[in-house]
Formats: structure tokens, sequence, C-alpha cells
């Protein structure tokens, strides 16, 4: 038998019922701590010689089958569960950089990310670039400076973005940065950066992993098993202590059973949603890298599986427009966070990117008229219609005509 599939390997890897008096759904090990065998027993464990659960910020057994099952779906050497995506971040880049060292990072970055580096990481003598990745002659010119990190989100949180992974990985290790990439948009099931060369993947596991809104978590996972092992003992247990709880992994891993079938249907209805935008007469702009006319098609089509369930766009009359079509919906739900089975909209200037300034947002590609929209898992049909019915009522009198025409 070859290697098992996505979904078979999300559904089974590393658990047999045997081994668990024959239960089928993975027993949840609520604890928070775990007992030595003798004293000297306890002493090894600490000392890393001798194997052995210790505390669960460190590690558990119901957090450690999660990790391995994402550690093979993202293909990397080990994963690191955290209980939030800026868990994650925070961790991994505590643990990789030092004052005086520099990262260099995308133009456009979720808000708390972006805050992180600026009034974070920022503050404690890390020396944070941001520069053009779409502009390959940019990448290069930044290396110049031989930095420590190179991160960024493809697609990029809110505006939809891409970055080629391959191509800036390389740049990267030409000057011996590791490559850190945000696949929360993607998950594995739609793009593996570890794949095309980064050294490490992070994730909102709060969105599509999670796929039910129930739950916030992050994911780190490294190509590398000793870069993984860092991360977790200085960056999640001693620096953030951003632990992840047992039950919440059980929730994640039930999410894990469905991410294939639950993201064909988010880009589905995505790619309905994006289609009905483009031919919309009160829409200005798509944001959607499915469509033919994007920009960004061809290398949406090399890297991703599927172009997502994420869509930003403008409209015709900007800010106001965007803010009455938002209220106008009826469905779908005014709300930050993105891939839960519930559509979301939201309003990335005021809400989610409203910790950057509104000259760092113009810097950052992100318009004061974008809307962003989360496609859910409803029936495409409903999706479209209230998303129809919202840009008719929120277009311009004169716009009104035309649509009415
Ligand atoms: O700490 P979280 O689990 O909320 O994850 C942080 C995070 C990291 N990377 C990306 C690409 C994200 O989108 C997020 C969270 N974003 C939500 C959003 O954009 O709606 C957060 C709501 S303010």
């Amino acid at each position: 038998m070859g290697m098992p599939g996505f979904s078979t390997t999300a559904i089974h890897h590393g658990y047999d019922p045997r081994d668990h008096h024959g239960a089928l759904v993975p027993p949840v090990y609520q604890s928070a701590t775990f007992t030595f065998a003798s004293a000297a027993g306890g002493g090894r464990c600490f000392a890393g010689e001798a194997d052995g659960y210790i505390y669960t910020r460190i590690a558990n057994p119901t957090l450690a089958l999660l990790e391995s099952r994402l550690a093979v779906l993202e293909g990397g050497a080990a994963a690191i569960a955290f209980g939030s995506g800026m868990g994650a971040i925070t961790a991994t880049l505590w643990t990789l950089l030092r004052p005086g060292d520099e990262i260099v990072v995308d133009l456009t970055l979720y808000g708390c990310t972006f805050a992180f580096l600026h009034h974070g990481i920022g503050e404690f003598g890390v020396r944070v670039t941001h520069v053009d990745m779409t502009d390959p002659a940019a990448v290069e010119a930044a290396m110049a400076g031989k930095p420590k990190v190179v991160y960024f989100e493809s697609p990029a949180n809110p505006n939809m973005r891409l970055v080629d992974i391959e191509a800036v990985a390389a740049a990267a290790h030409r000057a011996g940065a590791l490559v850190v990439v945000d696949n929360t948009y993607c998950t594995p099931y739609l793009q593996r950066p570890l794949a095309l060369g980064a050294d490490v993947v992070v994730h909102s596991a709060t969105k599509y992993i999670s796929g039910h809104g129930d739950v916030t978590a992050g994911i780190a996972v490294a190509a590398d098993a000793e870069l993984a092992q860092r991360i977790r003992l200085q960056g999640l247990k001693d620096m953030t202590g951003a632990v992840l709880s047992p039950q919440d992994a059980a929730l994640l891993m039930r999410g894990l059973k469905t991410l294939a079938l639950r993201m064909d249907r988010h880009c589905t209805n995505a790619m309905a949603v994006a289609r009905l935008l483009q031919a919309h007469p009160a829409v200005a702009k798509v944001h959607y890298p499915g469509l033919e006319t994007d920009p960004q098609h061809g290398l949406a089509k090399r890297q991703m599986r599927q172009p997502g369930g994420m869509i930003a766009f403008e409209l015709q009359g900007g800010y106001e427009a965007g803010m009455r079509f938002i209220d106008a919906l009826g469905m779908v739900a005014c709300a930050v966070s993105l891939g839960d089975a519930e559509s979301l909209a939201q309003h990335p200037a005021s809400m989610t990117h409203s910790t950057y300034t509104p000259e760092q947002r113009e810097a950052a590609g992100i318009s004061d008229g974008l809307v962003r929209l989360s496609a859910g898992l409803e029936d495409t049909d409903d999706l479209v219609a209230d998303v129809a019915r919202a840009l008719s009522a929120c277009a311009a009198p004169k716009l009104r005509a035309i649509v009415a025409a």
C-alpha cells in the first residue's frame, strides 16, 4: 500500500483503537501533570535522558496526536500546538530572533501579526523590514542585510496578495535566512509551503482546521525536528506559555476529519461569489486568485490546489457602500474570523487591520473600502442570493437603476 491520502491521514494517523480499550475516537488526556515512577525517573525526564510526559505546557498525549497528524499533513518533521494562532506566531518568532537581528516581512500581514512585529518584538531590538514580496528584485535587495527570518502570508490577510513561495524561499536561503509562512488561509489541503522550501509553517487553527468557530488554536510545523523542539522548549514552554487545552485539541481532531471535504465546498462557494461580484456593476474590484482575470491566477494554479474560500473586494461607492453592503447582508454574519461553516463578512480597515495607522494600511494595499468575505459551507445558491441582495441594496441610487435594468 502506498502513502495514505490526505483525509485518511487526517482521520487515522497515529492512533490504534486496540491500544485504548477499543475506543474509536481517541480519549482526551485531560491532565495538567503526569506522575513519575520514581524521583530519580522524574529527574531523568527533565534532563531529557528518559522519555515520558511531564506537564501539559511541555507536551500531552492528546496534543501529541494532533501534532503528529498536522506534521504529516504539512510534510514537516514535527508540529507544536498552541492556544491561538498568535501563540504559534509569537512563540516561533521569539525562538528565532534576538536583539540586533532583522526580520524581512511582506507588505500585507494580519493585523495582530503586524502589531506584534512593530509593538512587540520590534521594541525588543529586532529590526522589522517590510518588502513587496511580489517583486523579485525588491526581495533580492532586502536579502543584502542578511536577515535571520523571512516571513509572509500567502494569500495575505485581508487583500489576497499571493507570494511565490518557492522563489522567495530560494532567495532567503541564499542569504542564510529561515523562511516562516502563515498558511492559515489555505491549510495543508490547498498548499504545502514546506514542500516549496519554507522552514516553518504557522497556522491560526481557529479557522479552517477547527472549522466550526468554537476553538481558538494555533499550530507551528517545522521541516526540521531540532528546530521544532527549540520552538517547543523556548517559544512555547518558557517564552509564551501559550499551550492548547487537550479538550480543544480533541475538537481540532474532529475538525481535521472533514477538512478536505469542507475546503472543497468553501472553494466552490467562494468561486461562485467571486463570479457574481466580478459581473456586478456595483463592484469596482475583486481580489480572488481563482478568477482568470486575476493577475496572480497563474501563480495560484502553480502553488495552490484550489484558490481558497476567502474573497476581498471593493465597491464602486467605496467605504460608505462597503458599510451599507455589510449591514444589508441577511444570512451572512458581520464578524471577524474566517473558515467557519457560517459565511462571515467584515471591514478590515476598522476591524482586523485597525492595528495599522491609515498610512500603514495604504502602504500595505488595504483600502478603506475593502470588504472581506469568508465563504462558508451553506448551499451555494443561498450564499450567492444573499450577497446579490446586499449588493443591490447597497448600490448608490444611480447604480441601483442599472442593477434593476
Ligand atoms: O490567534 P488567532 O487564532 O486569532 O490567529 C491569528 C491569525 C494569524 N494568522 C492569520 C492569517 C489570521 O487570519 C489570524 C487571525 N485572524 C482573524 C481574522 O482575520 O479575522 C482574527 C480576528 S481579529
